[in-house]
């Protein structure tokens, strides 16, 4: 019977010789293909112990580690829905999140394990696992009484695969369904556009919580039957240390950024290299040219959404055409990209407009969201990205700006009206403003006004020092404004762009 379970497929692609060394971690340990293929079968098999209903969730807030990627990948080998959380969401995100999402499993880490395991209790959850970054916690304990052989469950290609929490522009989280399809049919564009070949070696240094470490990297390597050089935190000179070795590498700017703060970085420390590859936030293109200068490689820019995975992408190959700084390149094969104005109109070539996509990386819809999912297509069918851009008479993608108010910092997104909202919570707070600003390292980064209640004295770092006891430590504010009015429209409304002006300069 045909199987389009999306791991069914990667593990076709495991090299022949399983023995071959598939992850190499930075403290040093190998593990082989035959590793990957029994851990995942054995982990496999003890979520199939479980008598977990068809679709039952398994929520992940776990450090990153070869195991957390093993649990990802035994997820998707029993047929049940990954849902991987940020490691830095604190109680109040995770407990909307369990909510929300009703996992069946969470597992967390021996840390955590007290706190969490009450939220998701009390959500119904019955099974809580803990999982350490060391290979330490039950979950791997359990794991190893049970059978290394299992026969991945058999999945259609619009069955749910994962669930990744995309914060809304206004209030909570959206749950991005993604299918098997969804995932392996950008996966399959994305090993020939970006020329895979026999013997790439891949540096993966990002997290596996978001789509670009979790789904891009990881697939890319895994559909290629390449290894890994595994790194569990991002370490600049770790990377560099790792080039010679590697053929692939893909970050989000801050890492090119960082790197190229690093004195080791050098044309002949690259030259091994084949590929690097940039995206999930915008790279400027003073960082592609002094990338080009240091080490001789263009960065191959790429544009992906957890909504749509990898939408566009600069060439891999130069009969494809150059690869452009400061464009997101072209619609991927079997990608639609349109642009369209604020009555859904197609506006002139080169004209800007709302970035509009189709095709079947395009996800199932928000979970358990049908009238949020609904606003965000067209009437045919197209995602509306909330992205501002254009595309160029050459066929060229620009991203210029986003009409969703969200700040994106070192690559990760930052949603105003979420922090805004536990800002206009605290005492004396009448109300705040939460606006970007551009920042060398992070490349943008959130700034708050405060406005207080009649007679209130507010302290800006207090408030910021409050924060940081609520949300994920990305999400904070790296300034807090406390002033007397905030700028607005004749309709009342913030103007958030004179903010922007204000305070543009306060990281040059
Ligand atoms: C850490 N900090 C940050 C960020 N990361 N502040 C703002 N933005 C950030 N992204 C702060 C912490 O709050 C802390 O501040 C201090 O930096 C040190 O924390 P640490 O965790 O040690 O930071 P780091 O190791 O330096 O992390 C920076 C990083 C990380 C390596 C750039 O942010 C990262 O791995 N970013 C990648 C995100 C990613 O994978 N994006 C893909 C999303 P304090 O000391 O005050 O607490 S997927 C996507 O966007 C789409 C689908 C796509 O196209 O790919
Ligand atoms: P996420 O919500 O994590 O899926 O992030 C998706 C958003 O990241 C997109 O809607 C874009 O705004 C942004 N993004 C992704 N890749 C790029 C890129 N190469 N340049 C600019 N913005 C990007």
């Amino acid at each position: 019977m045909q199987n389009d379970n999306l791991f069914a497929a990667l593990r076709a692609a495991f090299p022949r010789d399983l023995d071959a060394v598939a992850v190499e971690t930075d403290d040093g340990l190998a593990y082989s293909w035959r590793d990957l293929d029994r851990a995942t079968a054995m982990l496999a098999n003890l979520l199939g112990s479980l008598g977990l209903a068809e679709g039952a969730r398994v929520a992940v807030q776990v450090e990153k580690s070869v195991e957390a990627m093993l649990l990802y990948l035994a997820t998707l080998r029993a047929g049940y829905v990954f849902l991987p959380l940020n490691t830095a969401y604190q109680q109040a995100e995770i407990a909307y999140f369990i909510e929300n999402a009703e996992p069946a499993v969470v597992v967390t880490t021996p840390k955590n394990f007290g706190w969490v395991s009450r939220i998701a209790f009390q959500a119904g959850t019955r099974h809580v696992f803990t999982l350490g970054d060391d290979r330490t916690g039950t979950l791997l304990d359990r794991a190893s009484h049970c059978s290394d052989q299992q026969q991945p469950a058999v999945k259609g290609i619009d069955d749910l695969a994962a669930i990744l929490y995309t914060s809304g522009t206004t209030g909570r989280s959206k749950g991005a369904m993604l299918s098997h399809g969804n995932l392996l049919s950008n996966a399959r564009v994305l090993k020939d556009y970006w020329g895979w070949v026999p013997g790439d070696v891949l540096i993966h240094a990002l997290p596996i919580f978001h789509v670009h470490g979790l789904f891009v990297a990881l697939h890319g390597a895994l559909l290629n039957g390449s290894q890994m050089l595994w790194l569990n935190k991002f370490d600049p000179r770790k990377v560099i240390e790792r080039l010679p070795r590697a053929t692939v590498f893909m970050g989000v700017p801050t890492l090119y950024t960082r790197m190229l703060a690093e004195p080791a970085l050098t044309r002949e420390a690259a030259s091994h290299m084949r590929l690097f590859i940039s995206g999930s936030a915008p790279l400027l293109i003073e960082t592609f040219n002094d990338w080009q200068a240091r080490t001789g490689h263009t960065i191959l820019e790429r544009y992906g959404m957890s909504e749509t995975i990898m939408l566009t992408s600069n060439p891999y190959r130069a009969q494809d055409g150059e690869r452009r700084g400061g464009t997101v390149g072209f619609p991927l094969p079997g990608v639609g990209v349109r642009v369209r104005d604020d009555a859904g109109q197609p506006v002139p070539t080169g004209e800007i407009g709302g970035i509009q996509v189709s095709g079947p990386n395009v996800f199932k819809g928000y979970w358990r969201m049908p009238e949020k999912t609904k606003e965000e297509f067209t009437e045919d069918g197209w995602f509306k990205t909330g992205d501002v851009g254009r595309i160029d008479e050459r066929g060229y993608v620009t991203i210029v700006g986003r009409s969703k108010d969200l700040i994106i910092s070192g690559g990760y997104n930052v949603y105003p009206a979420e922090i805004e909202g536990f800002i206009n919570e605290m005492p004396g707070v009448a109300e705040s403003a939460l606006v970007g600003v551009p920042h060398p390292d992070f490349g943008e980064v959130g700034v708050a006004v405060v406005i207080p209640k009649p007679g209130a004295q507010l302290d800006g770092e207090a408030l910021i020092a409050t924060l940081k006891t609520q949300l994920a430590n990305f999400k904070i504010p790296k300034k807090c404004f406390v002033v007397a009015e905030l700028p607005r429209n004749t309709m009342g409304k913030v103007q958030k762009n004179l903010l922007r002006e204000q305070y543009k300069g306060l990281f040059a």
